[in-house]
Parts: structure tokens; C-alpha cells; sequence
């Protein structure tokens, strides 16, 4: 059977306009163009944007500008609007990488492996009265963990603490993850968002492009969101396409999110304290959560579905001071900007658990006359096979670093990564 998909798009579109709630479906690259067209007509309609989210202004390189940025009195005008978004998400997500798509550049380190994003930061965009910032974070890993892998409480503790001063979270979720596929959200992520209740939380499915079974996704929204969006039950089977067939399902599902039996937030925060790990493992056998305003299908990879999102964040922004200065793209200073690029870089292209036992340090710095910013950087081994990964890999990884840090500062940027042996080095 042939599925138009962008007809099918419409359809979901229309289902949800038509009812109290706005839930947005949107996929592939060449399809969606009904859904999106629908829906960007609907929302011309509520909220006028003055541009898009995408920033193009250049980073400042120069540490005293950054700080002098940093400590300036936002420069807002009279009647400030502002929007703080907290994108969450298990590690490898993808959070870091979407966020860049809806900036439309690559401001934010990426790589294939875990932990690339250690620290909270923001990427920022001011339009006329509107400042946009949304919030990168660490990938969410729990307590017990965390404590296992040895990470600093202060990483780990970086996800709920943008969420918890979030005005809207938004859940990256992985389409290519086994437990995603088949229509649980993870446990990490359910508690995370049990413990903030009060924040509006919308869903966006990730890496929409290598999710195959297009004609499963209302099935898998449907028990992802546990069949409620905004409080409006989402019935999939209303739409007239092929028949789907579950998942097989082994465990025993609660048709009600509130059997966990944790009403009372307080109630709740006193338990999890005491017992994380018994609500963990409870948490194992939730399927989805029946408190997202919203669902989004993207591909922050190949760049769809994201411009219904811009324009989403753009209408949500409320009267409010702004944080930064309208010059401001990130809070992350110059130095932690180049840091987390090569440990990217490190990331991308050192074997397994090398890139997280070695560690760059910024040798030297110099912005030269002609405008070019050259850094020479130290990767630290105690280890001479680490020693060995690195010099083979020097190159490629300088080169990677140097082109993202052009892109970042529009500068000329000249890099130069040299592995250091030293036995005994305390980080
Ligand atoms: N195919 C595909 N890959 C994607 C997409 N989005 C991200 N990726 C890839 O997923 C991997 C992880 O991306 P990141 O953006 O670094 O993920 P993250 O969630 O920020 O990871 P941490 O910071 O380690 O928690 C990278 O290899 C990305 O290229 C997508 O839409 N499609
Ligand atoms: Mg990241």
C-alpha cells in the first residue's frame, strides 16, 4: 500500500488543530511539505516572529569582550520578551547537534560518543524584542550511575538544573534507541521529569532520518506520550492507514501514569531521595508520559521538521527581562569554547575510552596582527599508547578543531595539537 505521507501529515495536523491541543507531526525532508505549509499558515496566524532564530553573528574570541558581554546589563527595550529553553535528553541524543540546526550553525561541540557536552551552556538569539535561549546540557545519567562511572556530581547534576529554571523543557529522544523504538522513554528521563512537574515539557523524536518504520510512528507517539498530549487523549487509530502492529510488549503496562502512586511532589521528592533506585527500576516498566504539551518529529542531522519548532519558541516567549546582552551568542567564553571543541575532536577520533583519560590544555595563544588566532594545544597521556593515539591522530583532529572555531569566531584560525607524555599528571 502507498502512503503519501504528506497527506497523512495534514491529517494528523488537522486532528490535533481541530481539537483544544496543537501537536506537530513532521518528517521526511520531501513529504512534509503539507503538514508544514498547514501548520506554518495556522501559526502566521497566532504569532507574528520579526525574524528567525538563526544567529549568524559572529562569536567574540577575545576574552575581555566576552566578559565585559557577560556582565552588561541586558540593553532590552521596553517591552522585553524571553524564552529559556532546557534541551534534555540521554547522552548521545543528539541534544548538542539539534540545537545547532535550530541556530543554523555549528556553535555546540559534537561528536559520535557519549559525554562530548560536560557543562551547561546556552546558545542565544535576540530578535527586535525577543531573546531565544536555549540551554545545551550534559546527557542525563542517574544517580547510582553516575556514581558507578565516577563522574563529578556537578556534571551530573547540570541537566536538572537547567530543566528546574527551564520556562520550557524540551526531551531530545533517539529514534535509533532500542528502548525508544519501541515506545519507552528511559527511566532517567521519566524521573527527570517527574521531579518537575511544573515545567511544560514537549517531546522532539531525533534522528527522524534513520527511523525506517515511518507508518509505526502515530503507534509509537501513542504509547511514547502514554496517549495524551496537553491533557487531550492522542488516538492514532483515527487516522485511516494501514494497519500497524505493536511492539511485543513484555512487560505489564499501568494504564495510568498516577498508579506510581506519587501524587504529592513533595511526597515524591522525600521518596526519590530515599529510594531512587527502587523508582528507577519501577520507572523501567513506563512507556511513555502523558504530560507533554507538544510532539516533534525531526532530523536534526538532515535539518527537517525544525523550522515549526523555531517559530514554536518564537510564539512561546513571554514578557520577561532578558539575561544577556543582544550581542551575546553563548555564555560559554572564548577559552571554554576552544576546550570543548577539542575535546571533540578527541571524542570523534580516538579509539574507546582514550579521548576520556587524556586532556587538552591550551599551551599557547596568540591573536596575530593579521587577525589570525592561533592555538597551540597540549594533550596530556600518562599513558604511551595514548601518547601514540594522539600523534597518529593529531592532524585530523587539529584540522576538525581549527575549521568548527572558524565557523564559531569567523576568524582565520590556525590549530596545533601536540600529544605531551607525563606519567604522573593530576588533572
Ligand atoms: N542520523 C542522525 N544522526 C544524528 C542526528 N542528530 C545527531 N546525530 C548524531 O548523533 C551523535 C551525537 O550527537 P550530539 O549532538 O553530540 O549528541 P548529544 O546528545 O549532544 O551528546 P552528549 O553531549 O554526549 O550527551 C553524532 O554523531 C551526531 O552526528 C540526526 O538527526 N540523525
Ligand atoms: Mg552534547
Amino acid at each position: 500500500m502507498v502512503i503519501h505521507y504528506g497527506k497523512f501529515i495534514s491529517l494528523v495536523a488537522k486532528q490535533r488543530l481541530g481539537s483544544a491541543s496543537r501537536t506537530f507531526y513532521s518528517t521526511l525532508p520531501t513529504s512534509s511539505i503539507d503538514g508544514e505549509k498547514l501548520l506554518s499558515l495556522v501559526y502566521e496566524k497566532q504569532s507574528k516572529p520579526q525574524s528567525e532564530i538563526i544567529n549568524f553573528a559572529p562569536v567574540t574570541a577575545s576574552e575581555a569582550q566576552h566578559h565585559s558581554l557577560m556582565i552588561q546589563a541586558p540593553n532590552q527595550p521596553e517591552h522585553a520578551k524571553v524564552l529559556k529553553v532546557s534541551v534534555l535528553g540521554m547522552p548521545n541524543a543528539g541534544k548538542s547537534t539539534f540545537i545547532n540546526s535550530i541556530f543554523g550553525r555549528k556553535l555546540m561541540a559534537t561528536s559520535d560518543k557519549i559525554d562530548t557536552t560536560v557543562t551547561n551552556r546556552y546558545a542565544i538569539s535576540t530578535m527586535g524584542d525577543t531573546q531565544i535561549l536555549i540551554q545545551d546540557t550534559p546527557g542525563i545519567v542517574a544517580g547510582g550511575k553516575a556514581k558507578r562511572l565516577g563522574l563529578p556530581v556537578r556534571r551530573v547534576s547540570q541537566p536538572a538544573q537547567s530543566f528546574a529554571n527551564a520556562d520550557i523543557g524540551i526531551v531530545v529522544a533517539d529514534l535509533t534507541s532500542r528502548r525508544v523504538k519501541t515506545g519507552y522513554l528511559q527511566p532517567e528521563i521519566l524521573m527527570t521529569m517527574l521531579k518537575n512537574m511544573d515545567i511544560p515539557t514537549i517531546l522532539v523524536l531525533n534522528k527522524s532520518d534513520k527511523y525506517k518504520k515511518k507508518l509505526q510512528l502515530p503507534i509509537l507517539i501513542h504509547q511514547l506520550t502514554a496517549g495524551q498530549v496537553a491533557g487531550v487523549p492522542y488516538e492514532p487509530d483515527k487516522i485511516s492507514i494501514a494497519p500497524m502492529r505493536l511492539p511485543k510488549v513484555t512487560e505489564t503496562i499501568p494504564a495510568n501514569f498516577d498508579e506510581v502512586d506519587l501524587k504529592d511532589v513533595q511526597d515524591l521528592d522525600r521518596r526519590l531521595r530515599k529510594n531512587e533506585a527502587s523508582l528507577m527500576n519501577k520507572l523501567r516498566h513506563y512507556r511513555g508520559w502523558p504530560h507533554f504539551q507538544d510532539v516533534f518529529v525531526v532530523s536534526a542531522m538532515e535539518q527537517t521538521g525544525l523550522d515549526i519548532l523555531r517559530r514554536y519558541m518564537l510564539h512561546h516567549a513571554k514578557p520577561g527581562p532578558w539575561k544577556f546582552h543582544d550581542q551575546a551568542t553563548t555564555d560559554a567564553s572564548p577559552k571554554e569554547i576552544i576546550l570543548d571543541s577539542i575535546r571533540a575532536g578527541l571524542l570523534q577520533h580516538l579509539p574507546e575510552e582514550v579521548p576520556y583519560q587524556v586532556h587538552p590544555v591550551i599551551r599557547e595563544r596568540s591573536d596575530r596582527e593579521d587577525g589570525m588566532l592561533q592555538i597551540e594545544i597540549d594533550v596530556i597521556c600518562r599513558k604511551k599508547s595514548h601518547y601514540s593515539c594522539v600523534f597518529r591522530k593529531s592532524n585530523v583532529i587539529a584540522k576538525e578543531t581549527q575549521e568548527h572555531l572558524q565557523d564559531v569566531f569567523f576568524l582565520e584560525v590556525f590549530v596545533d595539537v601536540n600529544p605531551v607524555y607525563i606519567r604522573n599528571f593530576r588533572p
